[in-house]
């Protein structure tokens, strides 16, 4: 092998070793009266990142009830994070809490899979 590929290959290794681990982050969004996408997948183990951003027209929120994590309630155009870790694999309901909304459709699944 040449010189500058181990060279490459040892820097990468190296890199991985000291890099903290990052978040997985995904998207969901908000309308009248659905999440898009309203079924996300993540592995056990590794820090979830979601971007809650509402491009309806009234107030939505977003809420993980098992992973204990919820947005505020945000005004159309917005948007706002939830950050969390799922330890064992499953199947997780997430909703909007705004009265009704979850009634009409605002509702959707996180499936925790394991690495
Ligand atoms: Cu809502």
């Amino acid at each position: 092998m040449p010189a500058f590929l181990r060279g490459t290959t040892a820097g990468a290794i190296a890199l991985a070793v000291v890099a903290p681990a990052s978040a997985h982050s995904l998207e969901v969004e908000a309308e009248e009266f659905a999440f898009e996408p309203n079924r996300v997948v993540v592995e056990a183990g590794e820090r979830v990142e979601i971007t809650f951003e509402n491009t309806g027209r009234l107030s939505h929120n977003l809420k993980i009830p098992a992973f204990d994590v919820k947005t505020t309630t945000i005004q159309a155009g917005n948007t706002a994070t939830v950050t969390f870790t799922p330890n064992e694999s499953g199947t997780y309901e997430m909703l909007c809490t705004v009265p009704g909304h979850s009634q009409a459709g605002m509702t959707g699944t996180v499936v925790v899979v394991q690495e």
